[in-house]
């Protein structure tokens, strides 16, 4: 009876809302999942350019499987995930597997490799054992085009079992949303250029463009609604599979409670206004209604610095909270006790990196991208501090593959402990120091780093790391 008036409730508000805002039109759908099966996870992922309808508006998009939100891999740590990625395109592609702790070598996370048009790549890694659990992405790593294969459609989700073993029981039986965040902007009216730093053979690319409209979307969907009651708790996990645009996370009227950023779950829950999300980065977070009513899940206006872009405030979902009031389940204060601090460990190396822009592109350390060069080579076993500087007027985002870091100082300023990361914002003419813990098997062969908003990394911002014996 409770339920049915709740189901009447919220259509009547649902009815009520789309009078005043017409663009609300159906439910938030959770991307579909795909399963491992007896430690095994097999997939086909073909990419080919298809036509999508957005608004009533039609775009140009690669899209994996014929699908704008492709499938969600479901992965429990000790599992073998299997991939034949089949290119559909007129361009090379590849895949990479964005925080993920697995083999960059042979046929592992392995960006050197590429499927030219019509060519097949088989791709087969184990995820270990001790994996953490959370959110993780996959999309194409090619180098000098990118930017293009990501920002038209092609990533999907990953998400590795286990968050439910770190909150108490009574958590399971919550609803468990997967948001994944893409914004398209149409093609027919953006030039072509060629890039010339970036790897042999690369031919025009779109130059997309941060100032001409976009549209964004959760799942695929625009402005889809959230039913919520009075009291209840919901586990959001919101993951920003874009290619160059920051989020800046706004629930109207309430606050978010976060348990864990970048697949990794926190030491300690953060409560939050608002949260920044750069390119590559995904949040979980807990959401509790609290009053009756609608409350719009934004991005906010931002800037990102005088040479950077401007992003304005939008609308990603709707939040409908009916008055069928439910007890509020406890917020736990700690999630995650098992994360160790770094700084309590013995540094073996210490380096510096210096983002920088010119006329040619942008650069690490002076350097632009050479697929064929080490930059950096470390042993395996070392525990180094990395000091990054970004001394441009634009933000920038650290990222490393197969490796997460722990951020321990911002200009300066200590930063309290609380869990580590694979995407770390770097603001204008800011200096972060990082730790960066080369001990695991795994991580042995090459790999990149690099800035994740695309268009950098297509245009120089990226290096290559081996990890030796
Ligand atoms: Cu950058």
């Amino acid at each position: 009876m409770r339920k049915t008036k709740a189901i009447i409730v919220t259509f009547v508000i649902f009815l009520a809302f789309n009078q005043k805002n017409k663009i609300i039109t159906e439910p938030l759908k959770n991307p579909v999942k795909i399963f491992s099966k007896n430690g095994l996870l097999e997939i086909t992922l073909k990419p080919t350019e298809e036509h999508i309808q957005l608004a009533g508006k039609t775009y140009t998009a690669w899209l994996y499987n014929g699908s704008y939100m492709p499938p969600l891999l479901h992965l429990i740590p000790g599992d073998t995930l299997k991939i034949k990625l089949v290119n559909g395109l007129q361009m090379e592609t590849n895949l990479h597997f964005h925080g993920m702790n697995i083999s960059p070598s042979a046929n592992g996370d392995n960006i050197f490799r590429i499927a030219n048009p019509g060519d097949t790549l088989l791709y087969e890694m184990v995820v270990p054992v001790n994996h953490d659990a959370g959110t993780f992405w996959y999309h194409p790593h090619t180098c000098g085009n990118s930017e293009q294969q990501v920002a038209l459609g092609l990533s999907g989700g990953v998400l590795v079992e286990g968050l439910f073993s770190k909150l108490p029981p009574e958590f399971k039986k919550q609803k468990d949303y997967l948001m994944l965040l893409k914004d398209i902007q149409s093609t027919e009216d953006l030039k072509k250029i060629v890039l010339c730093s970036a790897e042999k053979g690369v031919k025009e690319v779109y130059k997309f463009d941060s100032n001409k409209p976009r549209q964004i979307t959760v799942n695929g969907q625009m402005n889809p609604y959230i039913s919520i009651q009075q009291g209840e708790t919901q586990i959001w996990r919101i993951f920003n599979v874009g290619a160059d645009i920051y989020y800046n996370i706004h629930l109207e009227g309430h606050q978010l409670y976060q348990i864990g950023e970048d697949g990794v779950y926190y030491k300690r829950v953060k409560v939050r206004d608002s949260i920044l999300m750069p390119p590559g980065s995904r949040i979980e977070l807990l959401v509790q209604a609290r009053i009756a009513g609608e409350f719009k899940l934004k991005t906010l206006a931002l800037s990102t610095g005088s040479d950077g872009d401007n992003y304005p405030e939008a609308t990603l979902a709707t939040m409908v909270c009916n008055n069928a009031s439910v007890r509020p389940l406890p917020i736990p204060s700690t999630i995650n006790d098992q994360l160790v601090d770094y700084r309590t460990k013995k540094i073996t190396a210490r380096r510096t990196f210096t983002f920088t822009e010119g006329k040619g592109g942008f650069y690490i350390n002076d350097r632009q991208f050479n697929r064929d060069s080490v930059d950096t080579k470390v042993k395996l076993g070392s525990l180094e501090e990395w000091t990054v500087i970004n001394a441009s007027d634009e933000m920038h985002c650290f990222h490393i593959h197969q490796i997460n870091m722990q951020v321990i100082e911002i200009d300066g300023k200590q930063v309290e402990f609380n869990g580590y990361n694979d995407v770390v914002n770097m603001p204008p003419k800011s200096t972060i120091k990082l730790l960066l813990p080369f001990t695991e098997d795994y991580m042995l062969g090459k790999f990149v780093y690099h800035c994740h908003i695309l268009s950098h990394e297509d245009k120089g911002m990226m290096q290559v790391i081996e990890v030796v014996r």
